[in-house]
């Protein structure tokens, strides 16, 4: 009760920020695009982490209002980073159901498109498989239209969701995100290796691109890499970071 009628007050507030994990491509090693994370700065709770406060956003319906603030400092924040010079970034944002549930999603985010100037490849946005349980009928109607705005699609947390496989060749998606929980024991477990190959194949076969999520070592990466991952996010290159923080290992790179 007490995190829901402070969380109301957030927004207008200004108490929410974002960091931004960076995702690198294997082969490069370079910064190609980063994953936005919200963050709650409460000046008495201190720092809210998510976990307690994204699940009861989306049970009061705060997330919309919540998710479009995130999709909006996201894009301008890229676009920012681009007009500096830094580089052709992409940003990731996680969808959540009460935003794709949402009768102006598809308006929201032509909004933000031109509301920044951000090319709309350079915005991703990030999908559960949750999404899709429901009527599929709805989802790929939905799917197509944000794939029409020119937006780049991911399915989060994959292979952990109860979907089938079915709609990866329906829906308009270009990212297979493999779940950190798959990662976790990739250079000892032979199941879980076997299931991360067999992933980053599927996705090849595909078209689609791959990325592992909560890469944690240099084992993990190697082992990535050689099995022909395209990129990677995770503590082993960063955890998610503050603007100033994240700005500053761009110029590193440059
Ligand atoms: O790093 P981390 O503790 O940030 O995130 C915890 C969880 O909160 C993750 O499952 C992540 O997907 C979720 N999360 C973080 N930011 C957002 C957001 O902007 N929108 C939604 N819907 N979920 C988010
Ligand atoms: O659910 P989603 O994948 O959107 O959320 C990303 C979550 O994973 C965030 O909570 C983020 O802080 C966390 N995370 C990012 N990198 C790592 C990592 O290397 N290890 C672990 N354990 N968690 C990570
Ligand atoms: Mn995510
Ligand atoms: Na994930």
């Amino acid at each position: 009760v007490r995190i829901e009628g402070a969380l109301r007050n957030a927004l207008e507030r200004d108490e929410l920020m974002l960091h931004y994990q960076p995702q690198v491509d294997l082969a490069t090693g370079k910064i190609v695009g980063m994953e936005a994370l919200v963050r709650w700065q409460h000046p008495e709770l201190g720092m809210v982490p998510p976990t307690r406060f994204v699940g009861v956003a989306e049970e009061t319906g705060l997330i919309v209002q919540i998710g479009a603030w995130v999709m909006r400092t996201a894009a301008a924040q890229n676009k920012a980073w681009q007009d500096a010079g830094l580089g052709r970034l992409r940003v990731a944002v996680n969808l959540s159901a009460r935003q794709f549930g949402a009768a102006d999603l598809i308006e929201s985010i032509e909004q933000v498109l031109a509301d920044t100037g951000l090319a709309p490849e350079c915005l991703e946005i990030e999908l559960t498989e949750s999404l899709f349980m429901s009527d599929v009928t709805p989802a790929v109607e939905l799917l197509h239209r944000m794939k029409a705005l020119g937006v780049s699609l991911s399915i989060d947390d994959f292979g952990t969701g109860y979907s089938s496989l079915s709609y990866l060749s329906r829906f308009p998606i270009d990212v297979l995100k493999i779940d950190r929980s798959f990662v976790a024991d990739i250079t000892h477990d032979a199941n879980d290796a076997a299931i991360v190959t067999s992933i980053i194949a599927l996705a090849h076969n595909l078209k689609l691109s791959v990325i592992a999520e909560g890469v944690e070592t240099r084992e993990q990466l190697d082992y990535l890499r050689s099995h022909g991952c395209d990129e990677m996010q995770g503590y082993y290159f960063s955890r998610p970071l503050a603007a100033d923080e994240f700005e500053q290992l761009l110029r590193q790179q440059r």
